[in-house]
C-alpha cells in the first residue's frame, strides 16, 4: 500500500502550515512502511480519535476506526483491542483530551500494557475551542480561561508515562517529520503500550515553535532500558518555556513487559474469530 492510499477524499481544514500536516505525513509514512515490509497489514489498522483539531486526522486516514470523544481515546482502543487482538490499533489524541479530560485512562492504559500505540498532538492548548489552558501549559500562559496568565506547575507526561508503567515512551516533533516517521514505526512495533508526545505548536493559540527551534535536541547515547536513566532525562524539560532548557526528542523507555492480553486465558484464544448465530427473536423477547 503506497503513502497516496491512506488519503481521503476529505477536505482538509486544518489551518495553513499547521504542524498537524507533519504529523499526519509521518503517520502515512510510517504505516505505508509497515505494511510493505509485512509488519502489518493495512485491513488491521484500526484507529481512534478524541475531539479537537488533532481528531481530524479520523478523517484524513483511509483506514477503519472509531472516531471516538473528547478524552475517551483510550477506552475506545482497549476496547477494540481486547475485542479482536490481532488489530494494529492507534489512537489519536490532544494534551487537553488525554492530560485533562483524559488523564485517568492515560494512567491505567500505561499500567495496562495492553499492545497498542497512543499518539498526542501536544500544541500545550485546547485549539479547536480557541485556545484555553491545559494541564501542559506552561506558567504564565494567557488563554481565553486564563487571561491572568496559568499559576500552575506544567504536568509532565513523559515522566508520567514511565513511572506508570509504559513499555514505550517518545517523544516526538511535528515538523520533524522522518524522525517521528522512525519513532511511529518503531511504537507500532513494540509489544505493549506505546505512547508518543507529540509536540505541535499552534500557529494561532500557542505558537512555541520560535522556542522549540532553539532548544530541541536528539536523545542521544541513552539507555532506553534503564529505568533510573530514562525517568532522568524525562526531566530535562518540564514542559515549561526556561531558557537554559533542552527538550530531548526520541525514545526515552522501551522494555518487554507481558501485556494485558497475554495474561488472559479468555484473550489467548482466538474466540473473536468465531462466528456466531445472533437468535434476535430470543433477543426480542428476553427485553419484552
Ligand atoms: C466532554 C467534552 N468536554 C468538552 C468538549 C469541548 N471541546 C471540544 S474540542 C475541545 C478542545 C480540544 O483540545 P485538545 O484535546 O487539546 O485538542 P486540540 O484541539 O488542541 O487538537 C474541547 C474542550 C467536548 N466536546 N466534550
Amino acid at each position: 500500500m503506497s503513502i497516496k492510499d491512506f488519503n481521503t477524499k476529505e477536505e482538509i481544514t486544518w489551518c495553513p502550515g499547521c504542524p498537524n500536516f507533519g504529523i499526519l505525513q509521518a503517520v502515512k509514512n510510517a504505516l505505508s512502511d509497515l505494511v510493505k515490509e509485512k509488519r502489518i497489514k493495512a485491513k488491521d489498522i484500526a484507529i481512534a480519535s478524541g475531539i479537537g483539531c488533532h481528531a481530524k486526522i479520523f478523517d484524513y486516514l483511509n483506514v477503519n476506526g472509531f472516531y471516538g470523544l473528547h478524552g475517551r481515546v483510550l477506552p475506545l482502543c482497549f476496547g477494540m483491542k481486547i475485542a479482536n487482538p490481532e488489530l494494529t490499533v492507534i489512537g489519536f489524541g490532544g494534551d487537553g483530551d488525554t492530560y485533562a479530560e483524559g488523564v485517568s485512562h492515560f494512567i491505567h492504559n500505561c499500567r495496562y500494557n495492553t499492545d497498542m500505540t497512543m499518539l498526542v498532538h501536544n500544541n500545550k492548548a485546547f485549539a479547536l475551542t480557541t485556545g484555553q489552558a491545559t494541564p501542559t501549559s506552561e506558567k504564565g500562559f494567557v488563554g481565553r480561561s486564563t487571561p491572568l496568565g496559568v499559576k500552575e506547575k506544567p504536568l509532565n507526561p513523559i515522566a508520567l508515562a514511565i513511572v506508570n508503567g509504559a513499555t514505550f515512551v517518545a517523544r516526538g516533533y511535528a515538523l520533524d517529520i522522518n524522525h517521528l516517521k522512525g519513532i511511529i514505526k518503531e511504537a507500532i512495533k513494540h509489544k505493549g503500550f506505546s505512547f508518543i508526545d507529540i509536540l505541535q505548536p499552534c500557529l494561532v493559540f500557542n505558537n512555541f515553535s520560535p522556542y522549540l527551534k532553539k532548544h530541541i535536541c536528539r536523545l542521544r547515547n541513552h539507555n532506553v532500558s534503564d529505568f533510573k536513566q530514562a525517568f532522568s532525562k524525562s526531566m530535562e524539560w518540564d514542559y515549561s518555556f526556561e531558557k537554559k532548557a533542552k527538550i530531548p526528542i526520541g525514545i526515552f523507555y522501551k522494555i518487554k513487559r507481558p501485556t494485558f492480553e497475554d495474561q488472559w486465558p479468555q484473550l489467548k484464544k482466538p474466540w473473536y474469530r468465531v462466528k456466531r448465530k445472533i437468535n434476535f427473536k430470543k433477543t426480542i423477547k428476553a427485553f419484552k
